[in-house]
């Protein structure tokens, strides 16, 4: 069964997604997402002008020997715009030998360690009453487990925050964390402010709500390593679930100083791409849940590889899941999450009506957890027309600066 043809889809309904459809010469089509959130165009001209040529009259089914020759072949090695290219390949052919093989994806990658996957939703809210009010929004539609995200006094709108609860609004924030726009928003962002007032809010929360819940918390690459200390240390009385992205994780070493201060457990590698970026951090557990994406990490092939050298060391699963890893990318996640031994938890950030309108849902979401669908491969149905009608519109996360105007980490 041979690759007869790929078409790199881009559009934009509700939020911008770049989506990988193959083809094989006896008609059997493959999904793979590759979205980059506010880089888009150029895994779509990566896949485009650089992959797609690769790939017709290739064995559909050589999935470690066509990933291998897109990584190792390329030269340029790692780094998001090929990784999620090389994902977005790499989900579509796992789809497609799913569906010849007439299995649900995961049944071929182990069948299921568990009923379901356990999820964790956003709540967020510029003021404590807001933040109860979406908290408890996210209980009645059944999530057990709940990143907390709240505004600091004095700052206008922090990322992470609902921008409609940010004005008041009680909508969802479908368009979160991009805004469409031609260039980044910027904001102002002050870390000791932020330090002083997290923990009263987690206190806050678990006067409310009891012991049993379990609670997340994103602090967005914004610390050094001992205000890191500090802030999983002052967390500690609240036991979260996990602290993520507490230092920009490039250094490695940081984390040492972190460990060795608190046990509040730490979750990092949402923009992390291949197990090498992992080396320190895995094998030193220095971390307790890896946050790759498939969509980010080089697809099931990629992302297992990582999770399998996690495994030793007692890591466990936490794969991104915003609103920017397409319905594509969660249905892999949700399979792949299903089969693995060392599944923590999945991120699953509800997508808009639009989103749903164009991919379907690829998944169940009950007690708390979901599950891939019961259809060969990963489960998508697509609506490629629809798709067509939401053109590509530059949207970006927004750029942080300090009082005094120093641009700040992310
Ligand atoms: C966040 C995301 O979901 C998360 O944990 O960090 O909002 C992330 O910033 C965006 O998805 C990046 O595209
Ligand atoms: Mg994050």
């Amino acid at each position: 069964m041979l690759i007869d043809r790929t078409e790199v889809i881009v559009s934009s309904p509700g939020r911008n997604f770049v989506t990988l459809k193959i083809t094989t010469d006896d008609g059997v089509v493959g999904w793979g997402d590759a979205t980059l959130n506010g880089r888009e165009l150029a895994v779509a001209s990566y896949l485009r002008d650089h992959v797609a040529p690769l790939l017709p009259g290739r064995d559909a089914h050589r999935i470690e020997d066509t990933w291998q020759y897109l990584y190792r072949g390329g030269y340029w090695r790692r780094g998001p715009v090929a990784m999620a290219a090389i994902a977005s390949v790499d989900t579509a052919l796992w789809d497609i030998k799913a569906k010849v093989a007439g299995l649900p994806l995961y049944q071929l990658l182990g069948g299921a360690s568990r009923e379901r996957c356990l999820v964790y939703g956003h709540a967020s809210g510029q003021e404590l009453p807001e933040l109860f009010d979406s908290i408890r929004e996210h209980l009645e539609l059944g999530f057990r487990a709940i990143r907390v995200q709240t505004g600091v006094p004095g700052f206008a709108s922090v990322y992470g925050v609902a921008s409609s609860a940010a004005s008041g609004g009680a909508g969802r924030y479908d368009y979160e964390p991009a805004r469409r726009s031609a260039r980044p928003a910027e904001e102002t962002w002050d870390t000791r402010a932020y330090l002083r007032h997290v923990p009263s809010v987690f206190e806050a929360v678990r006067g409310e709500f009891g012991p049993d819940l379990a609670l997340l918390h994103d602090a967005h690459h914004r610390l050094t390593p001992i205000q890191a200390a500090k802030l999983g240390r002052s967390l500690e009385p609240y036991d979260l679930f996990w602290l993520e992205d507490v230092t920009p994780a490039e250094n490695q070493q940081a984390l040492r100083l972190v460990r060795q201060h608190t046990t509040t457990p730490l979750a990092i590698g949402e923009v992390f791409n291949t197990v090498w970026d992992y080396q320190t951090l895995i094998s030193e557990q220095l971390i307790d849940y890896v946050r790759s994406p498939i969509t980010h990490g080089g697809g099931i092939t990629g992302v297992r590889r990582i999770l399998d050298y996690a495994a030793m060391y007692q890591v466990k699963s936490g794969m991104h899941g915003p609103t920017d890893v397409s319905p594509v990318g969660l249905a892999a996640a949700a399979h792949l999450g299903l089969a693995i031994h060392n599944f923590g938890i999945q991120e699953y950030m509800l997508h808009s009506e639009q989103t749903t309108a164009v991919f379907g849902l690829p998944v169940e979401f009950t007690e708390g957890g979901i599950r891939p669908l019961e259809e060969p491969g990963l489960g998508m149905h697509v609506d490629e027309n629809l798709a067509a009608k939401y053109e590509y519109e530059p949207a970006y996360l927004p750029t942080n600066r300090l009082l005094d105007g120093t641009v700040h980490d992310w």
